[in-house]
């Protein structure tokens, strides 16, 4: 089974990954992981701590003459902006953030030993992770990109077929990632006024996947559907509050017949659909058509323009206001977002054709689309 922990502060001394159940025999590519750290730390609406952190990887294990050996693969990425022991105590908790609750729950008046770790500066190690998940999946032509659909109240014109090389060119482009130019122009203008008045915005990502195969995931146990898993991984990325698979949201106001994704067949392609409301799950199993699914990200809780929130230890009444912060983070979570579906996916994939090392787990792949092929 593939399984990853992370631990690290925000302000600690450094983010530490553990990636258990890799297979053996990948080259796994420092420069591609670094590159992934990259792509999360652009965006339009980042703050200061982006110019500050240059995120690379040092690989400690699980690897010799840059080829995975099977055994954990062990990350770390240091923090340049460590300060954690000089930090000042924090006593004002922020509407929306985990300050309050995780400071009830823990018994920190100090919230500072709460928002350090529920930061999602630990996002960078989930994508060092989803990286190396990304080289794994590539070798059986899998691929993964996030584009953005929506800043605030500004809507990207999207729909029709994926063209999947279309998405990666204008996304990796755009200072929003949004394919839309005339929408990305409206994004701009309204994160520079929110900036401004020192504000902050919110967004919808999604997240392509092209060449899953037909068959990962289950529907025989509920535990198994893949798009339950994949949406919860979507919901546990900060500041996330809703997540869609497709048209999930649209389907649920229009009658089945134009929603359900009708079945064709060609001797040369098989089956195959012509249209993709499902996002590519039917039974919480990929259907081989592209995965697309769409995080929601609320507007980010450290903000400059003044809240009302109480003191945890005079228990008076305050209007917060904080100096540095991000105004927008939603093109970095669609790059998290990749990485905790190129995990899980590769994790759906490793339980499906099992294998301790590339070559095992080629043979079952390839014995399988076999089977799909002569069904
Ligand atoms: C974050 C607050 C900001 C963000 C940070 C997440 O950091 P700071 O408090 O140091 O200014 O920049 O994001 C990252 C550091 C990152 O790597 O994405 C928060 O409170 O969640």
């Amino acid at each position: 089974m593939l399984r990853y922990l992370t631990a690290g502060e925000s302000h600690g001394k450094a983010l530490v990954t553990i990636l258990e159940g890799y297979p053996a025999g990948l080259k796994l590519d420092v420069d591609f992981v670094n590159g992934e750290l990259k792509r999360r730390q652009t965006g339009y609406g980042r703050g200061g701590r982006m110019v500050i952190e240059q995120d690379t990887i040092d690989l400690l294990s699980g690897t010799r003459k840059g080829v995975t050996l099977g055994s954990p693969i062990a990350m770390k990425i240091e923090n340049k902006d460590y300060k954690i022991e000089e930090l000042p105590e924090v006593n004002n908790p922020r509407p929306g953030h985990a300050d309050l609750t995780g400071g009830l729950k823990y018994n920190h008046h100090d919230v500072r030993n709460i928002l350090e770790r529920s930061s999602a500066r630990e996002t960078t190690s989930r994508v060092a992770v989803g990286a190396a998940c990304k080289l794994l999946l590539a070798e059986f032509g899998v691929r993964i990109v996030s584009h953005i659909i929506q800043i605030g109240g500004v809507r990207a014109k999207t729909g029709g077929k994926i063209d999947f090389n279309k998405i990666v060119e204008r996304s990796e482009s755009s200072p929003v990632r949004c394919v839309d130019p005339e929408a990305e122009k409206k994004m701009i203008q309204l994160i520079d006024q929110m900036k401004e008045a020192g504000d902050t915005l919110g967004g919808i990502f999604e997240v392509v996947a092209m060449g899953a195969p037909v068959g990962l995931g289950s529907c025989m146990h509920y535990d198994r559907k893949l798009d339950s898993i994949i949406g919860a991984a979507i919901l546990s990325i900060q500041a996330v509050k809703a997540v869609e698979m497709g048209e999930g949201i649209l389907s649920a106001t229009q009658p089945g017949s134009a929603v359900h994704d009708e079945i064709f067949y060609d001797k040369g392609k098989g089956f195959y659909r012509d249209s993709n409301s499902s996002g590519g799950f039917e039974g919480g199993m990929t259907n081989g058509e592209p995965v697309v699914v769409r995080g929601f990200m609320k507007p980010l809780s450290t903000l400059r323009s003044a809240m009302m929130s109480v003191n945890v230890v005079t228990k008076e009444p305050f209007k917060a206001t904080v100096e540095r912060s991000d105004v927008c983070a939603v093109p970095s979570a669609g790059i998290v977002g990749e990485a905790v579906v190129a995990f899980e996916l590769a994790r759906a994939f490793l339980e499906k054709f099992g294998g301790d090392s590339v070559t095992e787990i080629k043979r079952n792949y390839e014995g399988y689309l076999k089977q799909i092929r002569e069904f």
